[in-house]
């Protein structure tokens, strides 16, 4: 299996991120990724290659102009409005504001392109999320050359990013971007199996009126966990996109068993639909062991996930989102690998 990584992941560390009403080193950081290296490398993986420079192009596909210029200034706009720390922000417009008039401060615009506090942004993120959407670019550009499966260490992670806005993390929506890369490389349909623990609203609403991309779901129900206001069982898509989109939320405290029966019916779905291809996103932090997370999957549980993805039998990229059980996300994550590619 081919896999894809790059260093600029680094560039992306903010000190803070507001949990609890503190702020406290953030959960997703840098030395996740070296967890899930060293275990590629034990286990025999390749050693990953570097995606090079990013195709913005690919990326405008699914991002709105303004949103992406917006990432690109803006930490030299926040800079020049004096601002001493990194950007967090403050405000954002919600029931009973104006949602048809951009404001031109960075203060404004920092909150008209975000949907959730917790992520903050520094002079590397910028830098940092193109890497990692290069990585999901270069993993689908291997499934077009007709590799079997490829593994995307995208960090920071991208399905909580929408068209327009940054959140929970993510900056960019890798996954997203990589399933309407391989639409355009001629893919007629292709689906999205989002197995992180957390809701993809991102990548939801970003396909949710088309027929050509099923997304399916796996997560904490958003009554009890993150992003609260999406991810709810009754989402089936819009218009042309009815019936293309499946959320199957769990509650606190779920095992293995029920979970891998939504995997299943999720599965079942993804054949249904025609998929000639598959993204997975993939985040580990359905482990029992995460700290910020609710389910109860065991290591061994992740190696099976990976062998039922793999019987589905479809040319597969997965790529890296959430885990935050910082040792046991490297064995974690290359069990779903190493159990898909034993299938
Ligand atoms: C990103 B990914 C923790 C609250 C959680 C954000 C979670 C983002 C998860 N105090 N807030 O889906 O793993
Ligand atoms: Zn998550």
């Amino acid at each position: 299996m081919k896999t894809f990584f790059s260093e600029d992941h680094r560039l992306h560390f903010p000190q803070a991120e507001l949990a609890g009403g503190q702020f406290v080193t953030p959960f997703e950081r840098p030395s996740r990724v070296e967890y899930v290296l060293r275990r590629l490398r034990e286990r025999g993986f390749p050693a990953p290659e570097d995606p090079g420079a990013c195709d913005m192009g690919a990326v405008a596909r699914v991002h709105d102009a303004g949103f992406l210029r917006f990432l690109e200034t803006a930490w030299e706009d926040w800079k020049a409005a004096g601002h001493a720390g990194e950007i967090i922000v403050t405000g954002m417009p919600t029931r009973h504001m104006r949602m048809d008039r951009i404001p031109a401060s960075i203060d404004g615009r920092a909150g008209w392109y975000c949907h959730a506090a917790e992520t903050a942004i520094t002079a590397g993120t910028w830098a940092a999320a193109r890497s990692a959407a290069a990585s999901a670019l270069a993993g689908a550009r291997a499934l077009g050359a007709g590799a079997r499966a490829a593994f995307a260490l995208c960090r920071p992670p991208g399905h909580h990013a929408t068209a327009d806005q940054y959140g929970g993390y993510c900056f960019l929506n890798n996954a997203a971007i990589a399933a309407q890369a391989l639409i355009d490389g001629g893919a007629g349909r292709v689906a999205v199996l989002d197995i992180d623990f957390h809701h993809g609203n991102g990548t939801q609403t970003i396909f949710y009126r088309r027929a050509d991309v099923l997304f399916a779901s796996l997560h904490g129900d958003p009554v009890e966990a993150y992003p609260h206001y999406l991810g709810h069982a009754d989402e089936h898509g819009e218009g042309a996109g009815e019936g293309a989109n499946r959320n199957y939320p769990m509650p606190p405290g779920t095992p293995f068993a029920p979970w891998a029966e939504a995997l299943d019916d999720a599965l079942a779905g993804i054949r249904t639909h025609g998929a000639e291809a598959l993204v997975v996103s993939l985040g580990v932090d359905a482990f029992r062991d995460d700290p910020i997370s609710f389910f109860r999957l065991d290591s061994p549980d992740f190696l099976e996930a990976g062998r039922r993805i793999g019987r589905l039998g479809l040319p597969t990229l997965f790529c890296m989102e959430g885990g935050y059980a910082i040792e046991a996300v490297g064995l974690n994550t290359v069990n779903v690998l190493e159990g898909f590619a034993d299938a």
